[in-house]
């Protein structure tokens, strides 16, 4: 491959220094977009960078660990600011690396620089409770110490957001860090990085290694020093990582793939409905584990709901998010391109009914990206492909039912339990959902997709090993508690 040197080459951040890769290669990232544009280039690492990254990372652990909570989160309060200051830059990167609109990477990088604050004021908050002992003569109490060194393996649909609220709840909590990014979006990520290196972040505490998931990913789940592992991704890797984990009696947390559905029955505000199905099904090219992609409509007004999604889907504008007025990028890569075009046919094949979209992008000014229109089925069943699987696009299946009994149970009927939201206005329908619905996220009269950073995150059944990010629940994972009796 023939490396333009107009462009920068990106390198792993080990022991806090920027080098290269042992191998020699790099690997282009491209721009959705334009697939003609390389963002950057990043390293095709091996497992010897990976060795001397978690090796770092075990050194310093040594000495981050005895800060106090309140030193440490003073390093997330400086890359806080050092993120906010370089937002524009940080958001273009990722718009450029896979899609999303400017608008839409703005936001994820100011919800990045609010979790930094927000976990920056964890290391100031309580780490254990004190319990009676039937021991009169004794104390009790819980303490939380850090795992370790911890890695991280992220997915690119994310790619300021996820990393950092993976990384910055282990940091504060006195763990060291070895980040694998998507290389798909390993430039964002090395943005990120800058952050906390400009913020002064302690030699080997954070530690980023580029490079294919099957060897670095991999090599992370098997490595003997790797105290826990947290991953966000697909059902099929994280599955793996759960079991290499587990062999090896790693920590580990993963949260994966999710089919979300809306539920609108005929008590439900259409317009707003309407509104929130479109953004929750939409946005982001639909690429959000949150996203919508089942909307469960009762007969009543279904043919209501229907006319205005399909009229406001219709009046999306696609292009390249970093123009004026797109309102959905491209996919993010050719692969989630050619899948969602895969699943478009099938439901085809399947007999469901195209009532909107359904065509990649052609000419110019698409003919370079990985464009596909909003696209809307009807006539779908519960047991079709496109009702089953995430296809992590914009495409949503239209369900219509007899009754709130009903929707309630195809909204249960697949492996996924990320997130659910209903729109209705009926009290009892509403505490039904929240009782029934089998999500980690029950949303009512708003859209599926939609988090808020101090509040658990995650998934039941298949989306998830069961932990929860983010918030005060993060502590959960990133520490482990010791219970002390004194006498
Ligand atoms: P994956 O293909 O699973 O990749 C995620 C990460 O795992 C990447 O860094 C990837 O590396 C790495 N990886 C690949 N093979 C590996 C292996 N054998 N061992 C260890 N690591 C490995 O997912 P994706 O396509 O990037 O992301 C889309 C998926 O993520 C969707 O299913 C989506 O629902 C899910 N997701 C879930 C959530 C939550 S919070 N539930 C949030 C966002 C996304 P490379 O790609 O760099 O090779």
């Amino acid at each position: 491959m023939t490396v333009d040197t107009q462009i920068t080459t990106y390198k792993n951040f080990i022991n806090g220094t920027w080098v290269e890769s042992s191998s020699g290669k790099v690997e282009p990232s491209f721009n959705p977009a334009n697939k003609t544009e390389v963002v950057g280039y990043v390293q095709l690492s091996t497992l010897e960078e990976l060795d001397q990254a978690v090796k770092a990372a075990k050194v310093a652990q040594q000495a981050w660990k005895k800060l106090s909570g309140a030193e440490r989160g003073a390093f997330l309060h400086k890359a806080a600011d050092v993120l906010e200051k370089r937002m524009e830059e940080v958001a273009t990167f990722m718009t450029k690396e896979m899609g999303k609109t400017l608008p839409e990477a703005k936001g994820e990088t100011a919800r990045g620089v609010a979790i930094l604050r927000y976990f920056a004021g964890e290391g100031m908050r309580k780490v254990g409770d004190v319990i009676p002992s039937t021991d009169s003569n004794a104390l009790m109490f819980t303490n939380r110490v850090p795992l370790g060194v911890v890695g991280v393996i992220t997915p690119w649909n994310f790619p300021v957001a996820i990393p950092i609220w993976k990384m910055a709840p282990a940091l504060v909590y006195g763990n060291s860090v070895v980040i694998k990014p998507a290389q798909e979006t390993a430039v964002t990520c090395a943005k990120v990085i800058e952050c906390f290196e400009e913020a002064g972040i302690p030699a080997g505490v954070l530690n980023m290694v580029t490079g294919s998931g099957s060897v670095i990913g991999q090599g992370l789940v098997d490595h003997e020093d790797i105290n826990g592992i947290t991953f966000t991704g697909s059902n099929d890797v994280g599955k793996r990582i759960g079991q290499g984990a587990l062999a090896r009696g790693a920590k580990y947390q993963l949260e994966m793939g999710g089919k979300n559905p809306v539920i609108v029955t005929k008590d439900a505000d259409i317009d707003l409905a309407v509104e929130a199905t479109i953004s929750g099904a939409f946005r982001s090219t639909g690429q959000k584990c949150t996203a919508t992609s089942r909307v469960i409509v009762e007969r009543g007004v279904y043919e209501t709901f229907k006319q205005k999604l399909v009229q406001k889907t219709n009046e999306i504008t696609v292009g390249n998010g970093l123009e004026d007025g797109i309102w959905m990028g491209p996919c993010a890569n050719e692969n989630q391109f050619k899948t969602v075009l895969s699943y478009i046919e099938t439901a085809k094949e399947e007999g469901a009914t195209l009532l909107a979209g359904g065509n990649k992008l052609e000419g110019p000014p698409f003919k370079e990206g990985y464009f596909v229109e909003p696209t809307i089925f009807e006539n779908v069943t519960s047991n079709m492909t496109i009702a089953q699987e995430e296809i992590f696009g914009p495409v949503i299946a239209l369900i219509e039912v007899d009754s709130f009994k009903e929707a309630l149970e195809i909204a249960n009927d697949v492996k996924f339990g990320l997130s659910a939201s209903i729109f209705t206005s009926n009290i009892g329908e509403m505490l039904s959902f929240i009782n029934e619905m089998e999500a980690g996220l029950v949303r009512i009269n708003s859209e599926s997709a939609g988090v808020e950073l101090q509040a658990p995150f995650g998934g039941m059944k298949q989306s998830s090993s069961h932990s929860r990010e983010q918030g005060e629940a993060a502590k959960e994972f990133f520490t482990a508690i010791k219970t002390v009796f004194i006498k």
